[in-house]
């Protein structure tokens, strides 16, 4: 059995020396949770440090990864269309941004009913907001950037109405599929809270399809998707002092028809214990055991409906690419 800790002993008890800074010790906390749980498993919030985001980047251009281009189609095709069906003047609200590529499409059908608006992303990455409002400002003139540096809960508590005749919220890419279905409740309640009756929200969803095709975009032929997964346990490594071998992890992505999820693991081919220096513990690994690190559900018009009915919307429109794999949902607010 391989055993992948350091030299010196491994301190197990408490959190006394995990850093001091709150992310440093929810993190740690929640790898030794996950870790010492049964079965394993690892939140997907902790795939997006500086290299998981670049790779993530990097999958959305993968021949595989066909959900970034079907989206992006829609926008392209019928952002006036959806900004008509909200109504006008408006005002955008995006979950979890980025760059905010996609949403540009948007703002540029904005442009051709309103000569101002009104942009609220909410991001948890404090770089990535202040990179796109700086582009955004330079790019249009008429556009007001209010940017939100907070996790999507917390910053919909704090955001302020300005006067526009309606709020579109924007949920794009599929992310609601990466929550677990009492979180994806749970967010669009907040967000059903935020907005006034005829409001819209705009939600992005991968419809349920061929799994050979849903296997295929989270197992691509480069691996780039595989490094993605790993970089969690390299993440362990660098900010927690873990001794993860990445060779020793396979990724698996594998289609649940019953649950209607992709589900990612991260299995480890051999038995071996792994220290993970400043989390205080070792996690022991049999051969073949799995880490949970990610679910994607995919979604079709009913179970959408449901999510929406539950949350206080009601569905009033739908728009696929070509190929009918990806749908933006208009959910009005009831
Ligand atoms: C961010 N999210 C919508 C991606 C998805 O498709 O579930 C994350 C991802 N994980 C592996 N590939 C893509």
């Amino acid at each position: 059995m391989r055993r992948c800790v350091p030299r010196r002993s491994v301190r197990t008890a408490g959190c006394a020396w995990v850093q001091s800074e709150t992310g440093a010790m929810d993190f740690a906390g929640d790898v030794r949770a996950g870790l010492t749980a049964t079965p394993k498993r690892l939140s997907p919030k902790y795939l997006y440090d500086d290299l998981g985001s670049a790779l993530f980047d990097a999958i959305t251009a993968l021949p595989e990864y066909y959900l970034t281009r079907a989206e992006t189609e829609i926008l392209k095709d019928r952002a006036v269309d959806i900004i008509d069906a909200v109504g006008y003047p408006v005002e955008l609200i995006e979950l979890g941004s980025g760059s905010a590529v996609k949403t540009r499409y948007l703002i540029d059908a904005a442009f051709t009913r309103q000569p101002s608006l009104r942009f609220c992303p909410i991001d948890i990455s404090s770089a990535a907001l202040d990179a796109s409002a700086r582009a955004l400002r330079s790019e249009y003139p008429g556009i007001v950037v209010d940017g939100i540096n907070a996790e999507y809960l917390s910053g919909l508590a704090r955001l302020s109405r300005n006067g526009a005749r309606r709020r579109l919220a924007l949920f794009l890419g599929s992310n609601i599929g990466n929550f677990e279905p009492d979180e994806a409740r749970s967010t669009l309640g907040a967000l059903r809270s935020v907005l006034d009756p005829g409001d819209g929200f705009l939600l992005g969803a991968d419809l349920k399809k061929d799994p050979q095709l849903l296997e295929a975009a989270y197992d691509d032929a480069t691996g780039v998707t595989a490094a993605f997964s790993r970089n969690l346990l390299g993440r362990i490594n660098r900010e927690l002092g873990g001794h993860f071998d990445l060779s020793t992890f396979q990724h698996k992505a594998r289609f649940d028809a019953v649950q209607s999820r992709i589900e990612i693991r991260l299995v480890s081919t051999i038995e071996q214990d792994v220290a993970i220096d400043r989390a205080g513990f070792v996690a022991h690994f049999d051969t073949g055991e799995p880490i949970h690190t990610e679910s994607a559900y995919k979604f079709d018009d009913k179970s959408i409906s449901a999510l929406a009915e539950a949350a206080g919307f009601s569905v009033s429109g739908r728009w696929t690419d070509a190929n009918s794999r990806f749908a933006d949902y208009l959910l009005t607010a009831r």
